[in-house]
């Protein structure tokens, strides 16, 4: 049995772009994963293996494997970048031990990578960051490692200096050691030794003090003998930086230079020399679900196993898979517990990721990512672990979705869609189906359009199911502002028995949210008892569709003053019909308005986006109430109309280049200001 101690389980995340496939491909082939080097741009990316991927040339979705490093067994997950499938890299920083932070090495246009810091940050992952991209125009290590200090909490640290630049990149220094390495001209990502240029001699000695100065500080004893000798041993400068990097305290830096495969062997070396094992890591908190206690397993091989579900993909002929991260203790056999859903579960085998296939294992141990076919219960999110020993871990709550359209099936097969896009459900914790009761449209929520673009390009490449999606209709109110007494008479004469009810109303506002109420104040009999719930009937009814554009009608009381009736041809659906007219009558004497739902909104942006923020949401009619700091971001609370925010995701992915985020829930219904009011009137008519 392998030695947890020689396993690393690690997420690759950077913001988009940033190389972090390219990146991985250069992993597997430089270590023989794979026998050649997997493009993004070609489509022969092991790791972006889905259609949906290849067509657009970038990830969509996480995607696993491991490889072997001076023997190492590292487990890593590669992840999207773009905004829109963020919630399948929050799930995979969820369940690791650390993260290699990708950043492009071209000073500044790093999109949402602050995000991905975050990420880092909140879970105190410990992190390897690399610059990539180092053989393009314009990149420029010391200045972007520069700009990475300035601007995120990372205390990034050169191991290494570069030697070349852009497509002269040819090698670098390791600070640590003070050796030359250059790169392999063959492509094969590995490196041969040579003279440390002579034009670098100086900085090479200036860094390799400023590094061990640096770590010295991270440790008392180290500083005691670094002030004593004024130098470490690379022994000791190398346990230092591990100790420091395990810490969370400094972050090492590698350039990289991945599609010409520069600089693989480095990145790989320093996983294995500065990255935890899952040994490494603290205990992991949970509840026993039973009793609610706190408890906690040791990530170690001797533990009660137990496992967190990060993914689950609908394959419409293999079933469910369902992957998963061992956090301790060892699997075998056939079954496991779900202390999420409280079940237990079997399963055929259990398999090992890379890239699109799987590969059988038998034994299951900390750190591994693994996956098992069709269980039953099991969801994204949940806990696996033995039953004698049960523990659930926090399930990761998706981050809102921030878009919905509304959505049928092209075809006009609905029911095939739907049940569809419930299979997806599974695999998509963001992708949400809605129906609303007012507009009877079904709306598909995600975190944007290009999200729902590719679950529509999905359904039909698995399911043959597809979808018509169309902006969603604004679920706009009627009510009124003003008073009436009004009758409401309805008589009918013909041949035989007639028809005859008449009712006086009263009608008045209501305070919004006040819905509707009907008070009954006849006296004497002047309708009898058993009719004027018919009334009161037929005035509900009325009360769908109002008189300006045909929406439901709000917040208003109306009282049953006086009426007659006839006794031969007086009836329930003759005070139903006399209620209604009153109705009718009443709104159009009360002088009615038209209501719209107010959102109220939690915009994230960073500082030097909240001008552009709020004069956008000036144009949107927005009321902002309020500002606050946290972290290094702005978060504007705002009230806006629904009808100015249907699409309000990728306009603020633009306006702020993908940094910023939002949520929105209804707030209240508010009226339409006057100069609206004909414009929506009209596109109703226009519908209808
Ligand atoms: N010149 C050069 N181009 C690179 C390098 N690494 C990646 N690229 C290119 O940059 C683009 C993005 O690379 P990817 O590896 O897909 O980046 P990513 O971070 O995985 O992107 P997303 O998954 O979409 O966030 C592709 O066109 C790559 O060919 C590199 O080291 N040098
Ligand atoms: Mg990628």
């Amino acid at each position: 049995m392998q030695d947890v101690g020689y396993i690393r389980n690690t997420v690759i995340l950077g913001h988009g772009k940033s190389g972090k496939t390219t990146l991985a491909e250069a992993l597997l082939y430089t270590s023989g994963r794979t026998s050649r080097l997997g493009k993004v741009d070609d489509g022969s990316s092991t790791m972006d293996f889905e259609p949906e991927e290849t067509r657009r040339n970038m990830s969509l979705s996480a995607s696993c494997n491991h490889l072997s490093w001076q023997k190492h067994e590292i487990f890593f997950t590669d992840t999207p970048g773009d905004d829109n499938f963020i919630n399948e890299t929050r799930f995979a920083v969820q369940v690791a031990d650390s993260a290699v932070l990708t950043f492009g090495a071209a000073a500044g246009g790093w999109g949402n990578g602050e995000k991905m810091v975050d990420f880092v940050l909140e879970r105190h992952l410990p992190c390897l960051l690399c610059l990539t991209r180092m053989d393009r125009e314009r990149a420029d290590y010391a200045a972007a490692l520069e700009a990475i200090r300035a601007t995120f909490p990372l205390n990034p640290v050169s191991l290494f200096l570069p030697i070349g630049a852009e497509e002269q990149f040819r090698g670098v220094v390791d600070l640590v050691s003070g050796m030359a390495w250059y790169f392999q001209e063959d492509g094969s990502g590995k490196v041969k030794g040579g003279p440390v240029p002579e034009e670098l001699t100086g900085e090479v000695q200036a860094q390799r003090d400023r590094l061990m100065e640096y770590v010295a500080e991270t440790d008392d004893d180290l500083i005691e003998k670094f002030l004593e000798e004024g130098k470490l041993s690379d022994e000791e400068l190398r346990r230092g930086l591990r100790r420091a990097v395990l810490a969370g305290r400094i972050t090492p830096v590698v350039p990289c230079a991945s599609l010409s495969n520069r600089g693989s062997s480095l990145v790989l070396d320093a996983m294995v020399q500065f990255l935890p094992a899952p040994s490494d890591r603290p205990a992991w908190l949970g509840v026993n679900p039973a009793s609610g206690e706190a408890v906690e397993r040791q990530p170690n091989a001797e533990a009660p196993f137990s496992a967190q579900v990060f993914k689950t993909m609908a394959d419409p002929f293999a079933g469910r898979l369902t992957i998963f991260r061992v956090i301790s203790g060892s699997l075998t056999g056939d079954s496991f517990y779900n202390s999420s859903k409280e079940t237990a579960e079997r399963f055929g085998h259990f398999f090992l990721l890379e890239g699109k296939e799987q590969k059988p294992a038998d034994t299951l141990l900390p750190g591994m990512v693994a996956a098992v076919a069709k269980l039953k219960e099991t969801g994204t999110g949940d806990t696996l672990c033995v039953e004698n020993a049960k523990i659930r871990y926090d399930a990761l709550e998706p981050i809102p979705a921030s878009i919905a359209y509304a959505v049928r099936a092209a075809s006009g097969d609905d029911e095939k869609l739907f049940a569809a896009i419930s299979r997806m459900l599974d695999e998509d914790l963001t992708l949400k189906l809605v129906r609303e009761p007012q507009t009877h449209e079904v709306l598909i929520t995600g975190t944007g359009k290009m999200h729902l673009d590719v679950v529509s390009e999905r359904l039909k490449r698995k399911f043959n199911a597809e979808m018509a999606l169309t902006v969603p209709k604004v679920p706009y109110r009627e009510t009124i502002r003003g008073k009436a007494r009004v009758q409401g008479r309805h008589k009918k004469q013909s041949g035989g028995r007639g028809q005859f009810g008449d009712c006086w109303i009263e009608m008045e506002p209501l305070p919004r949210g006040g819905g509707f109420e009907f008070v009954d104040k006849i006296v004497g009999g002047v309708i009898p008892q058993q009719y004027r719930p018919a009334v009161e009937k037929g005035i509900i009814e009325a009360m769908e569709k109002g008189v300006l554009a045909g929406f439901p009608v709000v917040d208003m009381r109306v009282y049953l003053v006086d009426g007659s009736y006839h006794t031969v041809d007086s009836s329930e659906m003759a005070f139903k019909v006399a209620g209604s007219l009153a109705f009718k009558k009443a709104v159009v004497e009360s002088n009615p308005v038209l209501l719209e739902p107010v959102m109220t909104m939690t915009i994230r942006v960073p500082q030097d986006c909240v001008g552009d923020v709020m004069g956008d949401l000036n144009s949107r009619r927005g009321k902002v109430l309020g500002m606050d700091s946290h972290d290094r971001l702005e978060v504007i609370t705002a009230q806006v109309p629904q009808a100015e925010i249907l699409l309000y995701g990728p306009d603020l992915t633009s306006i702020t280049a993908g940094r910023g985020s939002y949520a929105a829930a209804f707030s209240h219904y508010d009226e339409v200001p006057k100069h609206l009011v004909d414009k929506i009137i009209a596109a109703v008519g226009a519908e209808s």
